[in-house]
């Protein structure tokens, strides 16, 4: 089955890589637009940064900031809401998001219930807050422990799909980033579809060298080749037009007679 490419549509002044940055309504709607123009499966739309130190945003801003690009977005494909709170993933469903995405892994005890209504859940994995987690990266057997963890909270999902997620970057050293890509297949073992989001992020900066976000694309496809490869269902990526080349080709070479 080829991968899903999931477009990333941050509706924020603050998220890590500038060029993902669409604080105005209408922008982020017109990037929504063109990376469905340039092949995304799927689009998720957030409005709160998670990158290590963001401030919290509250539920009223992020639901000023996401519903009006979620309501028109969803007529033309697929969005998820990208949130770790009730109340902005219940705003979102009533404008037309099917899916949930939580990197928190339904820490709010209202987000479960609201799993009910949507076609798909994401449970990514992380531990602490985007303030807190640089901190707690202590693990004996990452890979162990972040399956373990992410089979515990998708059982409390009750979409009909339910997807896990390493949560490359939120509590894990660049090391237990690539350790983590690297031994991907432990995750797909599970049985429950995996998606992946390395796009631009830090641990491609730490290896190669490249402090700059601007600098990662080359770094990003050779993450989401390795992703693919080890059996990734989806790609949560910024850069669609070259992700779906990437997600393309590999599926041709695996299908080539
Ligand atoms: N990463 C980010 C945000 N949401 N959701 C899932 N499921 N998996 C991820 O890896 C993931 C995510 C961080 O990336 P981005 O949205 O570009 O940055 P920011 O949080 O600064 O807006």
């Amino acid at each position: 089955m080829r991968s899903l490419v999931v477009g990333i549509v941050n509706c924020t002044p603050d998220s890590f890589w500038a060029g993902s940055r669409r604080a105005a309504a209408a922008e982020a709607i017109a990037l929504g637009e063109r990376l469905v123009e340039e092949g995304a499966d799927w689009i998720d739309v957030g409005g709160e940064s998670t990158r290590p130190g963001a401030p919290p945003v509250d539920a009223e801003e992020e639901i000023r900031r996401v519903v009006p690009v979620v309501r028109a977005l969803a007529p033309h494909v697929v969005v998820s809401i990208d949130t770790a709170k009730a109340a902005v993933a219940r705003a979102a469903l009533d404008a037309g998001a099917t899916v949930i995405n939580d990197v928190t892994g339904l820490r709010d005890p209202g987000m479960a219930p609201l799993t009910a209504e949507a076609r798909a859940t994401v449970v990514m994995h992380m531990r602490g807050t985007p303030r807190t987690m640089r901190g707690l990266t202590d693990y004996d057997d990452v890979v162990a422990e972040v399956r373990d963890r992410l089979l515990e909270r998708a059982a409390l999902a009750r979409s009909p799909e339910v997807w896990i997620d390493p949560g490359i970057g939120f509590a894990k050293t660049a090391e237990q980033s690539l350790l983590l890509l690297r031994h991907l297949d432990a995750l797909g073992a599970t049985g429950l579809p995996v998606l992946v989001g390395a796009s631009r992020k830090s641990f491609i900066g730490h290896a190669l060298g490249l402090p700059d976000p601007a600098d990662r694309l080359a770094g990003s496809l050779a993450a989401a080749a390795a992703a693919v490869q080890r059996g990734a269902r989806a790609l949560r990526v910024h850069d669609v037009a070259a992700t779906r080349q990437l997600v393309d080709l590999l599926w041709h070479i695996d299908h080539a007679a």
